[in-house]
C-alpha cells in the first residue's frame, strides 16, 4: 500500500500514527523531507511505501519532474501494490497536482482511498463542506468520500485501518501491532538515502 500527497501534507505522520511509531518515517516541518521511496514492512504480510510528496515550489522544476517521474514509474509498474492511499490537507482546496494524480491514478486503474490530513485543524462545522468540496474536485462518488484523519488526535485512525485491511484482503491489523512485540521495521530505501 503505498501513500502519495504533495510535499508537507502529513504522509509520514500519517503513517506513524497508524503503525503506533513516533518516529519510524521521517517527519519534518520542512517541506520535500521525504526524497525516496521509503518501505515498511509490517509482520512481513505487507509493505508501507511512503512516497516522496510534490509540489513544494522551493525545489527546482527539475528534481520535482525527477520525483514525478519516480513515482509515476513505482505506481504504473508495481504489480503487487493493492492501492494509493491518497492524502490531501484538510485545510486547504485541491491542486492541480493532486487532480493530476488523481488522473493518472485512474488512468492505470489503481484502487485508492481518499484522506483529508491535518484534521484536528478543521472546525467540526466546517467538516461537510470541505468534504464536498474534495469529493466534488476528484469526482469521487458519496461511498468513496475523503476520511478526515488526525495523526495528533489519531482522529481517522481505526476508519483507515479497516479501509487500508478492505484493500489489502489482509487479516485485521490488530495482530501485527507492535504490542505484540513483532514492530514495523524500516527498509533501506530504494533510491538513495534520506535528506537527513
Ligand atoms: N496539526 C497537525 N499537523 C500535522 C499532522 N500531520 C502532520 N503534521 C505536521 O505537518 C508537517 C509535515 O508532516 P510530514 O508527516 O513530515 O509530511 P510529509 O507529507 O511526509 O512531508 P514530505 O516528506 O516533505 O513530503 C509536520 O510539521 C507535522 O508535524 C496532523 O494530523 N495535524
Ligand atoms: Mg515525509
Amino acid at each position: 500500500m503505498a501513500f502519495a500527497g504533495r510535499s508537507n501534507v502529513g504522509k509520514s505522520s500519517l503513517i506513524n500514527r497508524l503503525l503506533g511509531r513516533r518516529s519510524l518515517a521521517h517527519t519534518s516541518s520542512t517541506p520535500g523531507r521525504t526524497r525516496t521511496l521509503n518501505f515498511y514492512a509490517i509482520n512481513d504480510g505487507f509493505l508501507f511505501v511512503d512516497l516522496p510528496g510534490y509540489g513544494y515550489a522551493k525545489v527546482s522544476r527539475a528534481v520535482q519532474e525527477e520525483w514525478w517521474t519516480l513515482v509515476e514509474a513505482y505506481l504504473a509498474g508495481r504489480a503487487p501494490l493493492c492501492g494509493v492511499v491518497h492524502l490531501a490537507d484538510a485545510r486547504h482546496p485541491l491542486t492541480e497536482l493532486d487532480l493530476g494524480l488523481q488522473d493518472f491514478l485512474a488512468s492505470v486503474g489503481m484502487p485508492r482511498l481518499h484522506v483529508l490530513t491535518k484534521a484536528d485543524k478543521v472546525p467540526r462545522g466546517e467538516r461537510a463542506a470541505v468534504r464536498a468540496a474534495a469529493r466534488t474536485a476528484l469526482r469521487l462518488s458519496e461511498s468513496e468520500a475523503p476520511l478526515f484523519f488526525s495523526a495528533v488526535t489519531g482522529e481517522g485512525v481505526p476508519e483507515l485501518w479497516r479501509a487500508v485491511e478492505a484493500m489489502l484482503g489482509a487479516p485485521p491489523l490488530r495482530s501485527a501491532a507492535p504490542a505484540t512485540g513483532s514492530a514495523p521495521r524500516r527498509r533501506r530505501a530504494e533510491t538513495g538515502s534520506n535528506s537527513d
